[in-house]
């Protein structure tokens, strides 16, 4: 008892004390002060993975792993993607930057062969110390069979001290039940129920090796990039995950007959227009519960990695991020899949988890995908070493109802001689054609962009065209 007074009275403790209360009242104002100088950073990405929110689709699929990941974080409503194609928006998320200014708009482009010395977010991580490691597609997956050229794709050295790509197995790639709903026409069109288990396909295989990394790292400050593969085509899924959905349980999208036509250029183009023409209602059913199925087997491998964060302690040192990389189109307006200009597209999934941070928050501010880069500059401490296109997302992580910008804006290209720019704001999406053709859709009595009504809104239009014409300038051309 002695000893205990004799430690109350100590001018050492006093003055620990104060400085507890100082530290107290500091966090109290700023409740997202990095505790930790060097968070750990989880950058988790799904591929193709529509933000599922919305009226038609929000109490459809099973993703309870996300849904313990809202309770843990904020989930942005209104994220929107730079570019709804893999590589171009992934590249654009990587560097901070617009398609506009990377000028990377399609698969066909690593990022080192337009932008060989820009400095990418796990870059600028792992050059400061981080231990920065990649399993499956943060980069674009390019390459083919070629490893050396896989590699390029990764990034691998410069980005990621290393990174590694999976492969479904023998038995994975026995499907019990599936078929390709084009009759072949469109090989990636593929739906299957795959025999054997999670790990004998590469999304199981990734959220393994981020586990085991996440445990091998321990205190190390490390930057994990878990790049899932699924929902993406081919449609294909271990079986118990298209068990989840009774094969006629899932509502389909139907457009209303009123919809305003739209150009070929804006939705509806090329082979996959003319396959999709030809979808009877059955098969539009069967490519959405794959894709229901996929959702919820990328939904389970992501779990396995929020259990190890649980294991480890790690959340009150680590930064999450989840993202999509766009959205997708399951079925809206006839077209099944992305690289559209329409909310479906545009729009995609983004959760934040952190120190400090509360759970269960929702936000509907606008935010853009080039603001990634910043949050986690600024989270982590450390200098942006170029112009940032975006702009930390730390106020909407402290208060919801904070908004940081007024506007995203998307671009999509058509070849080399047409281009679409679209911008979303609270109210308005308006997308300008490179040629001068616009469509305007009003979010607050059409959600799902079914009615164009730039005829009855010059005023809107020429507010939003002169925003447009405000960013980074842009030509289709090489
Ligand atoms: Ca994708």
């Amino acid at each position: 008892m002695k000893t205990v007074e004799h430690r109350l009275e100590s001018p050492c403790y006093v003055v620990s004390r104060a400085a507890m209360r100082m530290l107290v009242c500091l966090l109290a104002l700023c409740p997202l002060l990095s505790v930790f100088a060097q968070p750990n950073v989880l950058l988790i990405m799904a591929d193709d993975l529509r933000d599922f929110g919305g009226a038609f689709t929000k109490e459809v699929v099973k993703t309870p792993n996300l849904d313990r990941l809202r309770a843990r974080g904020t989930t942005f409503e209104r994220a929107y993607v730079q570019y709804p194609v893999c590589n171009p928006s992934r590249s654009s998320m990587m560097t901070g930057l617009r398609a506009e200014q990377t000028g990377i708009v399609g698969n066909d482009m690593p990022l080192r062969q337009k932008m060989p010395d820009i400095i990418t977010l796990p870059q600028l991580c792992k050059d400061a110390g981080w231990q920065s490691q990649a399993f499956g597609k943060l980069f674009h997956l390019g390459g083919g069979k070629n490893v050396e050229a896989k590699q390029r794709w990764m990034d691998t050295g410069r980005s990621w001290h290393t990174a590694q790509a999976f492969e479904v197995t023998k038995t994975g790639r026995k499907l019990l039940e599936g078929r390709n709903v084009t009759g072949g026409a469109l090989k990636w069109c593929q739906w299957g129920a795959a025999d054997g288990t999670d790990d004998d396909q590469p999304d199981g295989q990734i959220a393994a090796t981020t586990v085991a990394m996440i445990e091998k790292l321990g205190d190390t400050p490390w930057f994990i990039g878990c790049g899932f593969m699924k929902p993406h085509d081919p449609f294909i899924a271990p079986k118990k995950y298209f068990d989840l959905y009774a094969a006629d349980s899932l509502k389909i999208w139907n457009d209303p007959a009123d919809m305003t036509s739209v150009r070929k250029d804006s939705v509806g183009f090329g082979d996959y227009g003319t396959a999709f023409a030809k979808f009877t209602e059955q098969e539009w059913r069967e490519l959405f519960r794959a894709y229901c199925a996929g959702t919820s087997f990328m939904d389970a491998q992501l779990g396995r990695v929020l259990d190890a964060l649980d294991n480890g302690k790690l959340w009150d040192k680590t930064l999450v991020i989840f993202v999509g990389d766009h959205g997708y189109h399951t079925g809206e307006r006839q077209w099944w899949n992305k690289n559209t200009l329409f909310e479906r597209s545009c729009r995609a999934p983004l959760i934040i988890a952190g120190p400090g941070m509360k759970g269960g928050q929702t936000t509907r501010s606008l935010v853009e995908f080039v603001d990634l880069y910043p949050t986690v500059a600024d989270f982590c401490g450390l200098k942006m070493p170029h112009t940032a296109a975006g702009t930390t997302l730390r106020p909407v992580l402290v208060d919801p109802a904070a908004s940081i910008k007024d506007a995203a804006f998307t671009l999509v290209t058509r070849g080399d001689k047409l281009h679409g720019q679209s911008i979303r704001t609270a109210r308005w999406r308006l997308t300008r054609w490179s040629d001068g053709e616009t469509e305007l859709y009003d979010h607050d009595t059409d959600p799902e962009e079914l009615h164009d009504v730039s005829a009855h809104h010059a005023d809107i239009l020429a507010e939003l065209t002169a925003r447009i014409q405000k960013l980074p300038s842009f030509t289709s051309k090489p």
